[in-house]
């Protein structure tokens, strides 16, 4: 499953825009206001490119992000929209920061910070609406309810109940503690303050020259526990993403740009959500997986087939690196750094991994 990211924003903040850096020149099928977009970028990784030389395979596979933008406010959306929003694993935000008055900005003037704050309540908001009818509902069901599951229906109220509270203090969910047992029983909820958050600032060309400061001013005030913030030309990168890799190179090195936004977008991405990848190599496949960091090589089996998984019995196991050192497998096997390990080896990224089973 490609880790799935909503793109959410203020109007004309430039989510298209960014969607369509984001999602590696993709154009958006139809770049109307309002418009629902949604795309499949591929994860850019070397390592992938190098070991395909390597393997020469039938196919290359990479990990894959799917992006939803669904082009409209957080708080203008209710039934199938949100559903799809709250199914998404991340949000990125993006807040304009570009300064162009051929562009009309809902509330007149540029403030990212004001506007990151907004985007902050778009989402407290949602989620205490969500609350609220649940509280309601709960109220009802009490009268009728068995007294045997009275305890079940309190515990929820109440666990509630504190979660009103702390957004009604404008606190996002993300940042409140809950113990494992409460995280389970909200699962269900998929609250929008919850999730990651990856916060765009949508810079001007003008303002590409002190990108990194305005980042780092800005992830300061606005970075955090499941939160991260970067500063990008959502235009300029939507323009490179669009056109051939020599030229987009070009002005890349020009702009003084060491990476695409795309990958820029993916690295700060997954590393909000502890992703890790590990890789599968071989005359039909070499294949990029993405996990979570501290995952064993039994779980991480599972990723590929379920069988794989139940039937496990070994992983044959070689980091990237030791392989590029190496040369080639057999140089890796004579060196003593491709090896067998168990279902409980935490699998690192860049591991290429062979798994042994049995079904
Ligand atoms: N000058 C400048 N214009 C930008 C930049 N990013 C986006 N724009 C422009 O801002 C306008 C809005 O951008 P979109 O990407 O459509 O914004 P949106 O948030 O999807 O807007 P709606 O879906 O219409 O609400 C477009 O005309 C973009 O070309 C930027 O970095 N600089
Ligand atoms: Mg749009």
């Amino acid at each position: 499953m490609a880790l799935s990211i909503g793109i959410i924003g203020l109007p004309m903040s430039g989510r298209t825009t960014v969607f369509e850096a984001a999602a590696g020149g993709l154009k958006a099928a139809a770049p109307k206001p309002e418009a629902v977009h949604v795309g499949i970028a591929k994860v850019p990784d070397e390592r992938i490119d190098r070991l395909s030389e390597m393997f020469k395979p039938q196919k290359t596979t990479y990990a894959e992000v799917k992006y939803l933008d669904l082009g409209a406010s957080v708080k203008n959306i209710s039934g199938e929209a949100l559903r799809e929003l709250s199914a998404m694993d991340e949000l990125v935000s993006v807040v304009r920061a570009f300064k162009d008055d051929a562009v009309p900005h809902p509330q007149e003037t540029v403030d990212a910070e004001r506007d990151i704050e907004a985007m902050n309540l778009e989402l407290t908001f949602s989620d205490l609406a969500i609350i609220e009818r649940r509280l309601g509902k709960i109220e009802q069901s009490m009268k009728a309810a068995k007294a045997t599951d009275r305890p079940k229906i309190l515990a929820e109220q109440e666990l509630l109940l504190r979660l009103k509270a702390e957004l009604e203090k404008d606190i996002p969910l993300r940042d409140v503690e809950l113990s494992a047992e409460e995280e389970k029983s909200l699962s269900g909820y998929q609250f929008l303050s919850a999730k990651p958050l990856l916060t765009v600032v949508n810079i001007g060309e003008e303002d590409l020259p002190s990108a990194a400061r305005i980042e780092d001013e800005f992830s300061k005030r606005f970075a955090g526990r499941k939160r991260k913030l970067i500063a990008l030309c959502g235009k300029l990168e939507a323009e490179l993403a669009g056109m051939d890799e020599a030229s987009a190179a070009e002005f890349r090195a020009d702009y003084g740009l060491k990476e695409t936004g795309l990958a820029r977008t993916i690295r700060a991405s997954y590393a909000l959500l502890d992703l890790i990848s590990f890789f599968t190599v071989g005359p039909d496949e070499v294949r990029a997986w993405s996990i979570t960091a501290g995952m064993n090589a039994q779980a991480a089996a599972g990723k590929i087939h379920s069988d794989i998984e139940r039937g496990f019995i070994r992983a044959e196991v070689v980091h990237y690196d030791d392989l590029m050192r190496t040369g080639t497998m057999a140089e890796a096997k004579k060196a003593g750094v491709l090896r067998l390990e168990g279902k409980t080896y935490t699998v690192k990224d860049g591991d290429i991994a062979h798994f042994l089973f049995n079904v």
